[in-house]
């Protein structure tokens, strides 16, 4: 992408409404833009980084078994009139009418329609497990919208629903969902804890949300500080097998949210250097509440001994659209943002100090070209802003690396390569940058 053709409508002022530094980041670096109260449109920036987060979460969730579909972001009342939690609600749910005074509301979550879908065709044990996700946009009327997209009214969710004979099984699948869900947040390069949580209005009784430890989350959380140190499952993880050692290995070590925390467990547990009470972002959450909408929505299932039972559910939620907040709260320093390569909105940054000489364009070209057929995803600055601009823009936004090619270097035949993270530099021929910089390099 050449950066004269793109749109990157960076601020050179710290906006005065955001106050929290992935908020401030994200309006600085020109990635979001805000519409309405919590409500943002996605600029070409912020929307890269967005697709990236949405294909690991994607790539993970098929990996332990997700099938991905669609639902609308628009659902009828009475379907949720079926569950009961049309009423119970409250003013968080958009609800709004059609030309023919049909009463719609706009999704928050999407429990009750998935259960429609699924007793419409799935009726015997043998098409079970099934696991279905979807990411779609999600509105609830929050009371505070705050914080950018941490907390907003619209907003990107993955949003996974299973579907198990019993409970045995029910569960077998939540582990297969903790497991995938220690590696989606590990990948985006997060330590995401999964911590015991309330069910709130998804209901059941058995939840963990994934909190990133952060001073400016919102929710009050409890741990163990060695829970820092498990190791996450490697990609050939066995989904079939038992995971039971792997969830033993997170649980027992104490970690809960403010809501469920056992303060003598805790001090029973824990030893008294190892405890830490911080705040954290949660970034996704596990639910399993067995019947709950499958009993009253009656999505039965016949048994293997003939007997018709409602489907055991349980769903999982990651908050897509939050995790741009999340990573940059996690890695940023005073210059900018610090994006981690796997979620970066592009991999390398090309700097021309002086855009119209001969030498240094034709330079810049070559990199460029080499760099977009390696498929490093190259941003080349092209336009005519001075060297300190150009060094401060690439900083905020804050790709992994930097090629920087002016007409001193060209003069002793070379260029200068920054890694974003590290600060450092190196000087080498543009060849040896590009060959560092190639495929399969960091
Ligand atoms: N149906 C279930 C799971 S599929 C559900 O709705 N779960 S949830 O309410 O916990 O939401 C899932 C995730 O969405 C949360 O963990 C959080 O990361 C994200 N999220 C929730 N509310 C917001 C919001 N207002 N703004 C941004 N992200 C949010």
């Amino acid at each position: 992408m050449r950066l004269s053709r793109f749109l990157l409508p960076v601020l050179k002022e710290t906006p005065a409404e955001a106050q929290i530094v992935s908020h401030r980041l994200m309006l600085r670096a020109g990635m979001i833009r805000q519409e309405a109260a919590g409500i943002y449109a996605w600029l070409p920036l912020g929307f890269r980084v967005l697709k990236k987060i949405e294909q690991i979460v994607r790539e993970e969730m098929d990996r332990a078994g997700g099938v991905e579909m669609l639902m609308p972001t628009l659902q009828l009342a009475d379907l949720w009139r079926e569950s009961g939690r049309y009423d119970a609600y409250g003013p968080e749910m958009l609800r709004l009418k059609d030309r023919h005074e049909r009463e719609l509301l706009y999704g928050p979550t999407n429990e009750e329609m998935i259960t429609e879908i699924f007793r419409a065709y799935v009726k015997s044990y043998k098409s079970l497990p099934l696991n279905l996700y979807h990411m779609q946009w999600k509105f609830r009327d929050e009371q505070r919208p705050r914080f950018g997209v941490m907390r907003g009214r619209e907003f990107l969710m993955k949003d996974a629903y299973s579907f198990d004979v019993d409970e045995a099984a029910a569960k077998r699948t939540y582990q297969r969902m903790f497991v995938a869900y220690l590696r989606i947040y590990s990948r985006m390069g997060l330590r995401a804890i999964p911590m015991r949580a309330e069910t709130g209005p998804i209901g059941g009784d058995l939840s963990h949300e994934l909190i990133v430890l952060a001073e400016t989350g919102e929710s009050v959380v409890f741990c163990d500080k060695r829970v820092l140190d498990l190791p996450i499952p490697d990609a050939d993880v066995d989904y079939q097998g038992d995971l039971t050692p792997i969830i033993d290995q997170w649980t027992s070590v104490y970690a809960a949210t403010e809501d469920v925390h056992d303060a003598a467990r805790y001090e029973a547990e824990v030893a008294e250097g190892d405890r830490t009470e911080t705040r954290g972002i949660e970034v996704g959450q596990l639910f399993f509440f067995g019947d709950k909408y499958s009993a009253p929505m009656k999505a039965t299932i016949t048994g293997p001994d003939g007997v018709d039972r409602p489907a055991q559910m349980g769903s999982y939620g990651v908050g897509v659209s939050r995790l741009l907040g999340a990573i940059i709260e996690a890695s940023h320093d005073e210059a900018g943002i610090v994006w981690p390569e796997a979620v970066a909105p592009f991999g390398v940054g090309i700097i021309n100090l002086r855009q119209g000489d001969a030498e240094c364009d034709a330079a810049c070209e070559t990199a460029y070209a080499a760099l977009a057929k390696a498929g490093r995803d190259p941003l080349y600055d092209d336009t005519d802003e001075r060297g300190g601009g150009k060094f401060a823009k690439m900083d905020l936004i804050g790709l992994p690396w930097q090629l920087i090619i002016g007409p001193k270097g060209l003069k002793d035949g070379v260029v200068e390569l920054k890694h974003r993270g590290s600060g450092e530099r190196e000087t080498l021929p543009l060849g040896e940058a590009l060959t560092k910089l190639g495929p399969g390099r960091p």
